[in-house]
């Protein structure tokens, strides 16, 4: 049997912004209960491509070397260079469908939103088989858990923006384990 990798592109966060979410996730523990995710394991997923061919990883690789040019020379780049991208975490919320509290921002950059649709359109075409659902950027920060909608008001900050990354992802019973296999610095 061929070996597979199970894989996804994600923006990861720098110690201060995973502790500020780690942070949240602990005020969102004390009003929804449920499973903190480790503070070293926060991200937010643009593409998750699951269990592919080890055999075509290079294959995902070309694929994001392809979508990182053309990010940096597309019109979104007009108003803001992709490098000086800030992601303002502003929201925290429940996910009645699969019982997720998660954080993100009212208004995802168009840069952002630009980077996660390209990945996903080109890695289609290279025949990677993803998420049908459209990319709705969130950082999950507990799972398991029960509240109401909105969890409470929070105190926005900023994550800047300076790479995405491609991440391996190993599971076992004590959750997933994931490591950064690959980086792209954005240009700024
Ligand atoms: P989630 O946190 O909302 O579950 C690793 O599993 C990352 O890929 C998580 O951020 C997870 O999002 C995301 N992901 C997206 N689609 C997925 C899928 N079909 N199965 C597992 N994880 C998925």
């Amino acid at each position: 049997m061929t070996p597979t990798r199970r894989i996804f592109f994600a923006l990861w966060p720098g110690p201060e912004v995973a502790g500020r979410l780690h942070a949240l996730s602990a005020d969102a523990h004390a009003v929804c209960g449920g499973r903190r995710m480790r503070r070293e394991t926060l991200h937010l997923t643009l593409a998750f491509l699951g269990e592919v061919d080890a055999t075509r990883f290079d294959l995902a690789c070309a694929i994001a070397d392809g979508v990182a040019e053309k990010i940096g020379t597309g019109d979104a780049l007009q108003e803001t260079p992709l490098g000086n991208t800030v992601l303002r975490i502003d929201r925290i919320a429940w996910w009645k469908h699969n019982h997720i509290v998660w954080a993100g921002c009212d208004e995802v950059p168009p840069v952002l939103a630009a980077l996660a649709d390209d990945l996903a359109a080109e890695l289609r075409g290279g025949g990677f088989v993803l998420d049908s659902r459209r990319f709705a950027a969130h950082v999950t920060l507990l799972r398991n858990a029960q509240c109401a909608g909105e969890v409470a008001p929070i105190e926005a900050f900023d994550w800047p923006v300076r790479e995405f990354v491609l991440v391996q992802s190993q599971l076992d019973p004590s959750g997933a384990r994931y490591e950064i296999v690959r980086r792209w610095p954005l240009p700024g």
